[in-house]
């Protein structure tokens, strides 16, 4: 029987490297994050995508203008969340789907609130499980949606008991070999994987300087687009719809780089590594075989 309290959850155990990653999420209180999820209680740990509405730059009113540019952010960011749980379906209320690398819980939620289904999350940071599970509360949807403090690689949830998964910027944080071995154990036959990645380009040739850039600012480290297709090929994974979101990304990180209050300084280096070829923002969607 599986516990899915996260008060009694077991503390997975910990690589140096992990730790650290729980470290960084234990303490992040970025405005970026907060603020947008202060709007509608969806707090999401993910970009943007689609086009931006840049009349809110030209607000007069300085108090004004900084409400509707973190208005404007999370409206790109929840698109991005109703993008991914689009490719999750079709889902029963009966089904249960499983998020890797949760963060503070937005995700589970969109997806409970679009599918009615149950959804278990695993974050490696038990600051952003309590928090999630709090917010889940709030909601009176804690019956059915849960976040978990564990590894995503090692989850101790049921073998084949979700319909559908995924990974929401949270790929670069694990090796993606165990990572889809887990999926592919979770998953049902038949069943659903969806990815929204930063990956570098394999075309451009090995990480430039800004996905280093990125690493060294998340403690994450990137993979070639070319592993996700190896590692899910031989984890029974098999690619139904690739979609590069690269240009759907930029307005986002264009309207977050004018956002003083809400900048964490990495907003340059997005842009350019998405303008110089080495990085894309990519959709993968897979069915279990
Ligand atoms: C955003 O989280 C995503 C990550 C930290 C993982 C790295 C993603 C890549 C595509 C490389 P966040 O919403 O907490 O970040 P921020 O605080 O910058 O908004
Ligand atoms: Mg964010």
């Amino acid at each position: 029987m599986i516990d899915t309290g996260t008060a009694t959850a077991s503390v997975p155990s910990q690589s140096t490297y992990q730790s650290r990653v729980a470290a960084y999420w234990n303490a992040e209180e970025n405005p970026v994050n907060l603020e947008l999820g202060k709007i509608d209680d969806l707090y999401h740990h993910h970009y943007g995508v689609g086009d931006a509405d840049r009349s809110v730059l030209d607000e007069a009113d300085p108090a004004r203008r900084r409400e509707r540019l973190t208005a404007e952010l999370h409206r790109l960011e929840q698109a991005q969340a109703e993008l991914l749980a689009s490719h999750l379906g079709p889902l029963s209320p009966a089904d249960r789907v499983f998020d890797a690398g949760c963060g503070r819980g937005g995700g589970s939620v969109v997806a409970h609130l679009r599918y009615g289904c149950g959804a278990d999350g695993v974050t490696i940071s038990r600051k952003q499980a309590d928090f999630a599970n709090q917010q889940a509360r709030r909601r009176g949807i804690d019956d059915k949606v849960r976040y978990h403090h564990r590894n995503m690689l090692d989850t101790g949830l049921p073998s084949g008991g979700y319909a559908a998964s995924w990974n929401n910027e949270s790929t670069m944080y694990v090796e993606l070999e165990l990572l889809f071995a887990e999926h592919a154990r979770l998953l049902r036959r038949g069943g659903r994987y969806v990815t929204i990645t930063g990956c570098y380009d394999d075309t451009y040739g090995r990480a430039s300087r800004e996905v280093s850039l990125i690493n060294a600012h998340y403690i994450c480290d990137i993979h070639p687009r070319s592993e996700y297709f190896r590692a899910m090929a031989r984890n029974r994974l098999v690619p139904v719809h690739v979609q590069d979101l690269t240009a759907a990304a930029v307005p986002y990180w264009e309207l977050r780089k004018q956002a003083d209050h809400l900048v964490t300084g990495i907003e340059d280096t997005f842009l350019t590594a998405y303008a110089n070829g080495s990085f894309q923002y990519l959709l993968i969607v897979a069915d279990r075989v």
